[in-house]
């Protein structure tokens, strides 16, 4: 009975809502080139997705209007005798909603740049390059994707933290997803999503975000096309490793605490109203020997300056520099070990239960 009433429920929920649409995209073959008279071909056009002029546009209404969901470029004309240079094929623009992601089928990553209002515009496939003599007068093919455009993809949770403290780690551990983990800083170069699945099927959409870097804020590291991600979650999780950071021999070494202090400094920087978003501490990496005198530590330091009574908020105040004194409150702090699965299930259940209770 309860299955039946929540597939009922479901089709009548899909029939006028989708909040991910996969779409076909192909930039336009280039023309031939002349190999006689040494003419060019023209190029292939592009493929760009626009925000729609109306901005109740929806993913809906877009798949009824384009149901075959392809979406493919003029091809440029070949090489003549009365016109050498080929015209170039025409680009299309093709109106999508406002606030979706862009997100490559081929390797789930989300794509560069977003579609927020009617003005913004992204290329998806570019046109292939006309014949020339270099290429034998043989024309380029126009770069083809399977695109998912999607609603809300990195909305629920984003990780926050410095390279290395093991987020992705973290993000193989409790979901399906499978994303790159590797021993140095930057593994992670684009975000990276993955879907918390509970056993009564209540799904969260977790994003692993690239590592932020000290002045991130300042678009050091390219921080900001990652901070901008953080804006659209509805938790933040800080993920870091308890027994510090340091990004190379040239650089300070930070404690954990010190590095939930910069992190929360660079968010505060960049969005003041960053910090009041509901967020957790994952303590990570509890498995090294000496994990728990340092988290010991790490919990008096959050303490710090004011002693909260309640035992599930901490406060950090960053105390970097006289201008910064931005706090963090934490709804919980969570150690865990991403490698052995510690603490792993408390912290599933904690990102549910703040997102429901919100
Ligand atoms: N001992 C221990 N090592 C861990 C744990 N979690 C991750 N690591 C290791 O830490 C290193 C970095 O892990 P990643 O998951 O790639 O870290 P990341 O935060 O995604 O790093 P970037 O993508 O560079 O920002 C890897 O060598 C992991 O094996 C853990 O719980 N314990
Ligand atoms: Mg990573």
């Amino acid at each position: 009975m309860v299955f039946l009433t929540r597939a009922l429920l479901l089709r009548t929920y899909s029939k006028d809502f989708i909040d991910k649409l996969r779409i076909y995209v192909r930039g336009g073959t280039g023309g031939n080139g002349h190999p006689t008279l040494g003419g060019i071909g023209g190029r292939g056009g592009d493929v760009y997705l626009v925000g729609a002029t109306k901005s109740d546009m929806t993913l809906k209404s877009m798949k009824d209007k384009y149901p075959e969901k392809r979406f493919v470029a003029d091809t440029g004309q070949s090489s003549r005798k009365q016109a050498l240079s080929g015209l170039n094929g025409a680009s299309i623009y093709v109106q999508v909603p406002h606030g979706i992601s862009i997100v490559d089928a081929a390797n789930n990553q989300v794509m560069e740049g977003e579609i927020s209002g009617s003005l913004d515009k992204l290329l998806v496939a570019r046109g292939g390059r006309g014949g020339t003599r270099s290429t034998g007068f043989i024309p380029r093919p126009g770069q083809r994707r399977n695109l998912y455009l999607d609603l809300k993809l990195i909305a629920d949770v984003g990780f926050v933290g410095f390279p290395n403290a093991g987020k992705s780690t973290l993000l193989s551990r409790i979901s399906k997803a499978k994303p790159k983990i590797a021993s140095y800083p930057f593994t992670t170069i684009t975000p990276q999503i993955g879907v918390l699945e509970y056993p009564d099927f209540r799904k969260i959409q977790l994003a692993d975000l690239p590592g932020l870097v000290e002045g991130a804020y300042l678009n050091k590291g390219r921080g900001h096309s990652f901070l901008k991600h953080i804006e659209r979650t509805k938790l933040l999780l800080f993920v870091v490793d308890i027994s510090g950071f340091q990004l190379s021999t040239k650089h300070q070494f930070r404690n954990a605490f010190e590095t939930v202090q910069l992190l929360t400094q660079e968010l505060s920087s960049y969005d003041g109203t960053l910090t009041n978003k509901p967020s957790i501490l994952a303590v990570n990496k509890m498995d090294l020997p000496a994990a728990d005198d340092l988290f010991n530590n790490l919990l008096t330091s959050l303490q710090g300056n004011k002693r909260v009574p309640n035992f599930h908020l901490y406060v950090a105040a960053s105390n970097f520099g006289s201008d910064c004194d931005e706090i963090m409150k934490f709804k919980d702090v969570i150690p865990i070990s991403a490698h052995t699965g510690e603490g792993t299930e408390k912290l599933s259940s904690r990102i549910r239960e703040i997102i429901d209770n919100r």
